[in-house]
This record gives structure tokens, sequence and C-alpha cells, in this order.
């Protein structure tokens, strides 16, 4: 309860900030979009991460507020990097189940879209296979909705949940992500190689492109490669960073 009203605080005075994890190509390296994560800069216990918050903000109606709190500032970091000359990388945000299920996605991202219209194509969504599978039919037209605006879409953590693969299909969403917990283990487990390459598969069956979370070795990276997995994200290749770091990496003047 202290921490819901906390973080209720937060938002308001904007103690909560934004983290950038580069996405990159498998074959080149090269750096083509970012995943917005955020953090909390709490007064008293310094940076506080989403394991510890989202959850809490879940149980109530603060999650839309936080969503629309990072949806807000992306467009605010993308508009400042363009407003200085510097490309526009696509961006994506990971949106709560409660955004579907409760509305007001479309309406966010359609308002965004008209303030900042060169945001066009590079705002992306990230959907949990979980949070997708409790509203499938609702996800389906909330996704497809916003595709027609110019928001892409991608359905996080794939593999760990259970999509019927029906609805994969009619989802239309641009992208899957293969949970980390496969590729934890493709160097040395059968079992999560043979998965890893059956979404890559399947993805490609739907044309849909596919990006694996969690590389962590070069070894990893080469295998996904291997397997025709077009798109990486871990450690391996960078952090989750704040925007000054991000910047100075990763965007030159164009
Ligand atoms: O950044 P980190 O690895 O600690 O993120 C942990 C989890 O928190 C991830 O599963 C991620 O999806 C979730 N998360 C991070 N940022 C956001 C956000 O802005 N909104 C929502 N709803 N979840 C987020
Ligand atoms: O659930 P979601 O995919 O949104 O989770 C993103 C989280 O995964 C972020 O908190 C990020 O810090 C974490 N993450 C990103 N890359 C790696 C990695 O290579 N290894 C591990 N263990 N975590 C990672
Ligand atoms: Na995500
Ligand atoms: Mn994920």
């Amino acid at each position: 309860v202290q921490m819901e009203s906390e973080l209720r605080e937060a938002i308001i005075q904007d103690q909560l900030m934004l983290h950038f994890q580069p996405k990159v190509e498998a074959d080149s390296g090269r750096v083509y979009g970012l995943e917005a994560l955020v953090r909390w800069n709490h007064p008293r216990l310094g940076l506080v991460y989403p394991d510890r918050f989202i959850g809490i903000a879940e149980e109530s109606n603060l999650i839309l507020e936080l969503d629309r709190w990072v949806v807000n500032a992306v467009a605010d970091q993308l508009s400042k990097w363009r407003k200085r000359g510097l490309p526009l990388l696509e961006v994506s945000v990971n949106v709560s189940a409660a955004h579907i299920t409760r509305n007001g996605l479309v309406d966010l991202f359609q308002g965004l879209l008209q303030k900042h219209p060169y945001l066009g194509d590079c705002l992306e969504i990230e959907l949990t296979e979980t949070a997708i599978m409790a509203d499938p039919d609702q996800a389906t037209v909330v996704l497809n909705t916003l595709r027609r605006c110019g928001v892409k879409s991608s359905v996080d953590d794939f593999g760990s949940g259970y999509t019927s693969l029906g609805y994969l299909k009619k989802l239309n969403a641009n992208t899957l992500k293969i949970d980390r917990s496969f590729i934890d283990g493709i160097t040395n487990d059968h079992y999560d190689r043979d998965v890893a390459k059956a979404i890559i598969a399947l993805a490609a069956s739907m044309s849909m492109d596919v990006v694996a979370e969690g590389v962590e070795t070069q070894a990893q990276w080469e295998l996904l490669q291997s397997f025709g997995c077009k798109y990486l994200q871990g450690y391996y290749f960078a952090k989750p960073q704040a925007a000054s770091v991000i910047e100075r990496t990763y965007l030159q003047p164009l």
C-alpha cells in the first residue's frame, strides 16, 4: 500500500526514468532499434527496477498511468534526438495486459502521432504472450488498429505462454520475441535449441520478424544466426542504458 502511493507520487513528480536496450541485426551487429525499460529513481532507495513495482502497479489502475508516462517519455526522447539532428531508431515500449482490456491504448498513440507525426514508423508496442492470451480477441482488434496508425507490435516472451496458433495468425503482430529462457540453453540443451529453431520457423511461416532475447555469448549469436534469426538483443551486445549513453554510443548525427 505504501509502495503504491509512493509510486503514484513518483509518476506525478517525474521520478521515473527510461533506460534503452539496443536491438541488433544478427548479420552485421548493427543497432537498428531500442527497447525502452522503465526505472524508478527512488528518493531513498535509489534506482529501483520494474520487477519490484510493475506488479504493484498492475494491481491497480496505476499501471495505465505508468504505461502512459512511458509512452510519452519515449516520444519526448525521440523528439529531442530529432531536434538535434540524430537519427530516429525504432523504439519499443512494454505495455501491460490491463491496457488491452481497459482500452485507451489506441487513443494514447493516436494523440501522440497527431502531435508528433514524424514518429509514424518508429513506435512499437511489446505485449507478452500471456497478456495477449488474457483477451486475444481484444488484443487482435487493438494491434490491428494500431498497425493501421503506423504502430508496430511484438509478442514478448514468446514460448513461455500458451498461444493458440490460430490467434497468432489473426493477431497480425510484426515480430515474435523468443523468450530469454530458451536462449539461455541453446548451446547445450537440445530441447531449448529445438524450441528456438521452431519459433524462428514459425515466425517465417507467418511472415513475422523474430528477435532472440537475452543473448549473452558469441556462441549463442552464431548459433541463432545459423538458424536464420535476423535480430538479437542481450547483454552480449548492450545492457539497458540511459539515453545520454545511448546517444553517445550509437547515434551519429545525420
Ligand atoms: O528492465 P528489466 O529487465 O528489469 O525489466 C523487467 C520486466 O519489467 C520486464 O519483463 C519488462 O517487460 C517489464 N517492464 C520494463 N519496463 C516496463 C514498462 O515501461 N511498462 C511495463 N508495463 N512493463 C515494463
Ligand atoms: O520481459 P522483457 O523481455 O521485457 O524483459 C526485459 C528484461 O530483460 C530487461 O529487464 C533486461 O534488463 C533483461 N535482459 C535483457 N538482456 C538480457 C540478457 O542478456 N540477460 C539477462 N539475464 N537479462 C537480460
Ligand atoms: Na519486453
Ligand atoms: Mn521479453
